[in-house]
């Protein structure tokens, strides 16, 4: 199964179109890929080619559902994944040359300093759980699909996106995975499809992967349903230039089979998930492969 995810990190390395992107650093990306992982048996796409931390992943899916854009909550379960966005902000604003340690720091010691400088604008926990209609009113696009699993699972309509094209101005960045459609089975599988428009292929996808995962599992738990496929599709798929040793020294190394996740208890509804309710089995990774995330 991870062969397809390092099918295509060799084309995208080998074949990948070179161009200048938003971050200046440079990729090789191609256009269009689809990855299919069938999480029925109980396995997740946590890549074993490399450590991925899978709690970090968790941790910052289970932040999204909370609905919060603030830095804070995952700086003090020491999540540290988002720090650049703010951190670039507040060096450009103030001309401050403040480390990445004492920065988040201050987010995680001082609520003032945090509210001012830790926000990340309306991204996805915002539009998820509070998309803002033109009426006023918001919509819980998460609650909306649980009821919709539940009470009418065979609905062309489960989904929700993260485009709110009013909003794209004032997001730190526009959401790189941005619709999850989902799809219920006559024998009660839950499938998901995962349009992510930009990828970063190297860093990004293994979290992306085990986010989706964690997700498929809480909401098939709270539909009665079982896990079904994870179909994952990538727009520009691309490789940073500053990737390119890390992703061959990935490629050179020999995957083990999936590990298992699974939930360990059943949550009273979709806000009741915390990470200690998630457990994998069986996963013996490679060692971890460091790579400088692109801002
Ligand atoms: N921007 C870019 N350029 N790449 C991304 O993957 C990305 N994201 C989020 C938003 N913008 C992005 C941020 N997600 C890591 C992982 C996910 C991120 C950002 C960074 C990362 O550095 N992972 C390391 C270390 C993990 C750790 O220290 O816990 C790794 O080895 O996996 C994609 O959604």
């Amino acid at each position: 199964p991870e062969h397809q995810y390092l099918d295509l990190l060799a084309q995208v390395l080998d074949h990948g179109d070179e161009r200048l992107d938003r971050t200046g650093v440079g990729t090789r990306s191609i256009f269009g890929a689809m990855l299919r992982f069938d999480l029925s048996d109980g396995s997740a796409p946590i890549l074993t080619t490399k450590r991925v931390y899978w709690k970090t992943a968790v941790r910052e899916m289970l932040w999204f559902l909370t609905g919060g854009t603030n830095i804070q909550p995952l700086l003090r379960e020491n999540v540290r994944i988002w720090s650049d966005w703010p951190l670039a902000a507040y060096r450009r604003e103030t001309g401050e040359a403040i480390s990445q340690e004492k920065f988040e720091k201050r987010i995680v010691e001082d609520d003032a300093f945090a509210t001012r400088w830790g926000e990340l604008g309306p991204v996805y926990g915002k539009q998820w759980r509070r998309w803002l209609g033109a009426d006023g009113r918001e919509h819980d696009q998460i609650g909306d699909l649980v009821q919709t699993l539940r009470e009418n699972p065979t609905s062309r309509r489960m989904l929700f996106h993260g485009w709110n094209v009013a909003e794209l101005g004032t997001m730190a960045l526009p959401p790189c995975h941005m619709v999850y459609q989902y799809h219920v089975t006559s024998d009660g599988r839950l499938n998901c499809l995962l349009f992510q428009r930009s990828v970063d292929l190297l860093l990004g996808a293994a979290f992306n992967f085990v986010g989706a995962t964690a997700l498929q599992l809480m909401l098939a738990q709270q539909a009665g349903l079982r896990p079904g496929e994870l179909v994952w599709v990538g727009g520009d798929v691309h490789l940073y230039l500053n990737h390119l040793d890390q992703a061959r020294e990935q490629l050179a190394r020999e995957p083990g089979p999936f590990p298992r996740m699974k939930l360990l208890r059943h949550a009273a509804s979709i806000d009741d998930y915390r990470i200690k309710d998630f457990e994998v089995e069986g996963y013996a990774p490679h060692a971890a492969i460091k790579a400088d995330v692109a801002v």
